[in-house]
């Protein structure tokens, strides 16, 4: 029996809805300034979500759904450019409080850093969203409780790739059944599973019905002692929240 040493969280969806009222409108803010008429509706972003990454989704929405669309001569330049107007737009959004963490995410996270267990993120999504949503949503010097913030571009293959939780727990000398991971997506559990890692998901508007095959126990929410779970595949025995309890007994470490 591995004890369970570490929790790896993905970010957008995992620990708070970020994508529908976050990272949408905020692609919809940099078109606008850029003067393009672009406009991603919820059900337009549902679909874009399929590719990770927002300068790789801008590009997915040119090559399939807007090819009439003029493109500059270094498109690469341009829609780095976009992307860093959205990033822009998306943490000042955070600043202001917009998005708050799904339930059961800080209570969790502060029982795991009780109990002396390492914190680390493996997302897509830019480093500076994650600063954001931490400092701004779970507490101002929330950034130093994880010890590694693997995100954006450090590594070049996005996910469904493992390269992200590879990088992680390369950086903190782990192994992956030293950790567990929590993500909300297939292109989540498709990264996490690919890197070996035992992986709870909690699913969102955009993700309920995604194929989990694999997990580890598939949620509606992390829960709360008063507001408890659905569990939607997998045993929770008689837990009615996401507690450190019910996580070392999915890990096997009990
Ligand atoms: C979510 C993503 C990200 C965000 C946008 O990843 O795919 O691309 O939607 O962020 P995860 P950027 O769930 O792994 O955190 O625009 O900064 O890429
Ligand atoms: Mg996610």
């Amino acid at each position: 029996m591995t004890e369970l040493k570490a929790f790896l969280f993905d970010v957008d969806g995992t620990l708070a809805d970020t994508e529908r009222d976050g990272h949408r409108v905020a692609f919809n803010r940099a078109f606008k300034d850029a003067g393009l008429d672009w406009e991603w509706s919820p059900e337009l972003y549902g679909e874009l979500l399929a590719v990770t990454g927002g300068k790789e989704r801008t590009r997915y929405y040119l090559d399939k759904f807007n090819t009439d669309f003029q493109r500059p001569e270094n498109l690469d330049d341009f829609i780095k450019g976009l992307h860093a107007a959205k990033t822009e737009h998306y943490t000042q959004m955070l600043a202001e409080g917009a998005i708050p963490l799904r339930p059961g995410v800080a209570r969790l996270i502060n029982e795991a850093r009780e109990a002396g267990l390492r914190l680390a993120v493996a997302t897509t999504t830019t480093p500076a969203n994650v600063e954001a949503l931490l400092s701004h949503a779970l507490a101002p010097d929330a950034m130093s409780w994880f010890e590694v913030i693997a995100a954006g571009d450090v590594v070049p293959a996005k996910k469904p790739a493992p390269d992200i939780y590879h990088y992680a727990m390369q950086a903190m000398g782990l192994t992956p059944a030293d950790c567990i991971a929590f993500e909300d997506s297939r292109n989540g559990i498709l990264s996490s599973q690919g890197a070996g890692l035992k992986t709870i998901i909690t699913v969102n508007g955009y993700t309920a019905d995604d194929d989990f095959s694999g997990a580890a126990i598939v949620l509606d929410q992390m829960g709360e002692p008063d507001a408890p779970f659905r569990v939607l595949a997998g045993d929770a025995g008689k837990a009615s929240y996401l507690d450190l309890a019910l996580i070392r007994r999915l890990h096997g470490s009990d």
